[in-house]
């Protein structure tokens, strides 16, 4: 498979429909909308969408069905992104090598912008279901994993720890809590959402889940290492040891070659669950490889 023909692919059929959901800039509160659009059209990798659609499809689905929750998971996405770039939290002026949401707009507005996002996620996942009355209690099935998600017992809760610990050693318990919560919940919900809409059984939701849980903190684990190496170095390639970054990572508990391994572990054991769905797994694997392979 040409995985990033296909993966490229994907992102382009999921930025045309996103952009039906995008608003319109008009009104008093033009400029809302033309900060949540900044960063919705900002160039990201759209990886939670394409999660979220190809399990849908990997359980028999339609994919034309989940994209209202594609789109409303990548504003999730993007809404914390904006906020967790604002001076109060991680205080940074490029984010996809544009200036950030509120270096552009302010930050009174970025805070709006993000609010916005996550409130109009909201309502578009409810049009939707109140749209298609048969199928609205699998809608709010699907509903409920990406709220849980991005809430304060997912996302939320691991934003509030990695702020409580910075500056601090933290222990791998705490270090692990933080992932599973800041960056593994999202793909979670972006991966069993897309499986209720396409009428997954009990145990293709589990194997789903774990595959998720394994590429999520492979994803995190990464990124920490591609912090450290700069995002022109490849994985493969021999680095240096030396770590300069105070945040705990696992990087910084393992060293970087241990991390590797433990992320090439995670990604086996992520391909293994997806064996059980035969060739139609075959995009979702070259995916868990493409975590670890990455350099973009
Ligand atoms: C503000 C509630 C709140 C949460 C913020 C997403 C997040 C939580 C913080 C961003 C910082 C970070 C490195 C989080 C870990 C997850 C992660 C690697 C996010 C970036 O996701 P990508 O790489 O981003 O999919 P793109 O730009 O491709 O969309």
């Amino acid at each position: 498979m040409e995985f990033k023909k296909e993966f490229n692919s994907k992102k382009e059929y999921f930025e045309k429909e996103l952009k039906n959901y995008i608003p319109k800039i008009e009104g008093y509160q033009k400029v809302l909308f033309e900060s949540m659009k900044y960063s919705l059209d900002a160039g990201g990798k759209r990886l939670r969408p394409i999660l979220l659609m190809e399990s849908t499809s990997l359980v028999g689905g339609d994919v034309e069905e989940c994209i209202p929750f594609a789109c409303a998971i990548e504003m999730i996405h993007t809404y914390s992104l904006i906020h967790d770039d604002l001076p109060a939290m991680d205080d940074d002026d490029l984010r996809r090598g544009k200036p950030t949401n509120h270096k552009v707009f302010g930050e009174g507005i970025a805070v709006l912008a993000g609010d916005g996002l996550l409130n109009y996620a909201f309502e578009i996942m409810i049009n939707h279901s109140l749209k298609y009355e048969k199928e609205s209690y699998k809608y709010l099935k699907a509903m409920n994993e990406i709220a849980k998600a991005a809430g304060v017992y997912g996302m939320i809760a691991g934003q509030v720890v990695d702020l409580e610990s910075e500056n601090k050693k933290i222990d791998k318990d705490t270090l692990d809590f933080i992932h599973m919560n800041k960056t593994s919940a999202m793909i979670i919900g972006a991966l069993r959402a897309g499986a209720i809409i396409g009428g997954a059984d009990e145990e293709q939701l589990e194997n789903i889940t774990a595959y998720a849980k394994n590429i999520g903190l492979g994803f995190q684990i990464v990124d920490d290492i591609l912090d450290i190496i700069g995002d022109e170095s490849k994985l493969g390639k021999n680095v240096g040891s030396d770590l300069e970054n105070n945040k705990s990572t696992y990087p910084s508990l393992f060293g970087i070659e241990e991390s590797k391994k433990i992320a090439k572990n995670l990604i086996t054991e992520a391909k293994y669950y997806i064996s059980n769905f035969g060739n139609k797994g075959d995009f979702l694997k070259c995916l868990a490889d493409y975590i670890v392979d990455r350099d973009y």
